[in-house]
């Protein structure tokens, strides 16, 4: 899996890791990963696809945290529904396009 070190940070700040605090937006810009270019974004994407399908479904979102920092929790329902929305452009209910979405996901706050 990931580490929050592959992302530069020694570990994440608190407020991004407390329960309903998840800021899909806010993370990206903390860890710097909108910075990241688009075949570090796909090394991300395969790994949050656990299962391969080519597809984030929101049942693999949820493990979000803890692909990049071990123990960390998972998201709630609402926290993962909202991520998988931002980053769902096509409405099919799932993150594909080869991590593209996932990328996209950076924009105006
Ligand atoms: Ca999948």
């Amino acid at each position: 899996s990931l580490q929050a070190g592959w992302l530069g940070q020694k570990e994440f700040p608190p407020s991004l890791l407390a329960p309903e605090s998840f800021n899909h937006k806010k993370f990206f810009q903390i860890s710097g990963m909108s910075k990241k270019s688009s075949n570090q974004v796909k090394e991300i994407f395969r790994i949050l696809d656990n299962d391969q399908s080519g597809f984030i479904e929101e049942e693999e979102l949820k493990y979000f945290l803890q692909r990049f920092e071990c123990g960390a929790r998972v998201l709630t329902t609402t926290e993962t529904k909202t991520f998988l929305a931002a980053a769902d452009h096509d409405g099919d209910g799932k993150i594909g396009a080869e991590g593209m979405d996932l990328a996209e996901v950076e924009g105006p706050m």
